[in-house]
């Protein structure tokens, strides 16, 4: 805020520079004003920080305590500490260049102890991003619950075998949605947590899915009640911290989606390390989402290939950018999603700064990528391989199967008049890869 002194002096707003730049803090593909396909990169990516890695991580890991060094963390006192750190994370979007950010409710305001205090340190909390979101124009582009991290959530909160823990998880995001809304989110995440189990034998799972689908419904119908038009999203997630979670993958959550009804108000939050997680590419995981119409948003991230956990390392890969972005304008664009990073930097990266290039790097692997998608969209190459590939669909047989008007037995008469199917052509695959390597 004005008059205070800065977090992250000597740090002043990062810049594009162009490809050629040598400086570490700019941008060398973001250019946020630039148009791509009719539109500037900033509503392409619609990036956002995600508050519990960057102003919350500590750098703890199962092996030891946290390393960051966060010089702005002086206070003792929870909320107070809690106001300060607002007024950090807004620098750091202003100096960044980022328009959004997202929370979950207890990254932004302390746990209270009962509920009652939990929700109003939430709204004196709320008040600070409120005024800084007024004064900047920076927005939330969602918003959503922490139902994992305490104790009462250790057999998951809505398929909890504890009715009291799906009340309590009930009452926190009835107060996750008002504060969203409030804060005019774009949206609102249910990402599990702890949705899921360890052991199939003391396990009801009818109840438990039943269970999430009523809390879902519920949360659908008091975003109704408080007029929050926001976009609801379900985050997959196969595993991790339980041995399985309902949220499988795309395919698993659009089922379940579609199964209870839900299917009109809920799209998908994918992430990138979930998707390897589930031993699916990312690519794989918007495509499904995509061909479905549940494209909703992505979190972004990359995972580490020899290590087999959830490591939320920010993404460089400008291969895995590129099918990321190919994907994404294929279905239209994440709007009134984006893309959040949803990663954190490194244990061993524990200084402020590691904070800009952590992100820096990310938003240029993505900025990339999208002119990348976007010249092998413009040069058609790639399209007319495939259509070429499905080239038999387009003929007399191919296009009365696909308007519905073949039946098995109709069929059967026309491969016995033939004898034999026309022989397939090679797929061509490594020509493929080959083609997309001429684009990087
Ligand atoms: C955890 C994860 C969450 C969700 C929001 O793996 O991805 O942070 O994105 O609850
Ligand atoms: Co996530």
């Amino acid at each position: 805020m004005a008059g205070k002194s800065e977090a992250f002096a000597g740090i002043g707003k990062i810049r594009y520079e162009g490809p050629a730049s040598k400086n570490m803090l700019a941008f060398r593909h973001y250019e946020a004003d630039a148009i791509v396909e009719g539109k500037p990169m900033r509503d392409h990516l619609r990036f956002a920080v995600s508050y519990w890695h960057t102003f919350r991580g500590t750098g703890s890991d199962p092996f030891g305590p946290g390393t960051m060094i966060r010089p702005w963390e002086t206070e003792s006192d929870p909320l107070k500490a809690a106001l300060a750190r607002v007024d950090v994370a807004f620098e750091f979007l202003e100096k960044l260049g980022v328009d959004f950010y997202c929370f979950h409710d207890r990254d932004v305001a302390p746990d209270g102890g009962t509920l009652a205090e939990s929700n109003k340190h939430f709204d004196s909390v709320a008040d600070r991003l409120e005024q800084h979101q007024k004064q900047t124009g920076k927005r939330l582009l969602w918003g959503t619950a922490n139902l994992f991290s305490n104790p009462r959530y250790v057999h998951g909160a809505a398929t909890s075998p504890n009715v009291e823990t799906f009340a309590y998880a009930a009452a926190q995001v009835k107060k996750a949605l008002e504060v969203t809304h409030r804060l005019d989110g774009a949206g609102y995440v249910f990402w599990g947590g702890r949705e899921g189990y360890q052991c199939l034998w003391n396990t009801d799972m009818k109840r438990e899915v039943d269970h999430l689908a009523t809390f879902m419904h519920m949360a659908v119908e008091y975003a109704r009640e408080i007029g929050f038009t926001g976009q609801f999203y379900f985050e997959p997630k196969p595993r991790e911290p339980m041995k399985h979670q309902y949220d499988f993958d795309s395919a698993t959550c659009i089922n379940f989606l579609r199964a209870y009804g839900l299917e009109k108000h809920v799209k998908m939050n994918i992430e990138t390390n979930h998707a390897t997680l589930a031993g699916h590419e990312m690519q794989h995981e918007l495509e499904y989402a995509g061909m479905q119409g549940f494209l909703g948003s992505i979190d972004a991230n990359t995972g580490d290939t020899l290590v087999g956990w959830d490591t939320d390392q920010f993404p460089t890969n400008v291969y895995l950018t590129t099918q990321i972005m190919h994907s994404i304008l294929k279905y239209g664009g994440l709007a009134p999603g984006g893309v959040n990073f949803d990663a954190k930097v490194r244990r061993e990266s524990f200084e402020p700064v590691d904070l800009f290039h952590a992100h820096i790097g990310g938003m240029d692997a993505f900025a990339h990528g999208l002119k990348i998608a976007a010249a092998m969209r413009a040069d058609g190459a790639l399209q007319k391989l495939v259509d070429e590939r499905y080239a038999s669909w387009s003929g007399p047989l191919g296009k009365r199967i696909e308007s519905g008007s073949e039946s098995l037995a109709s069929l059967e008469q026309e491969m016995l008049a033939k004898g034999e199917a026309t022989p397939c052509k090679s797929g061509r695959q490594e020509l493929f890869e080959n083609l997309i390597n001429t684009y990087l």
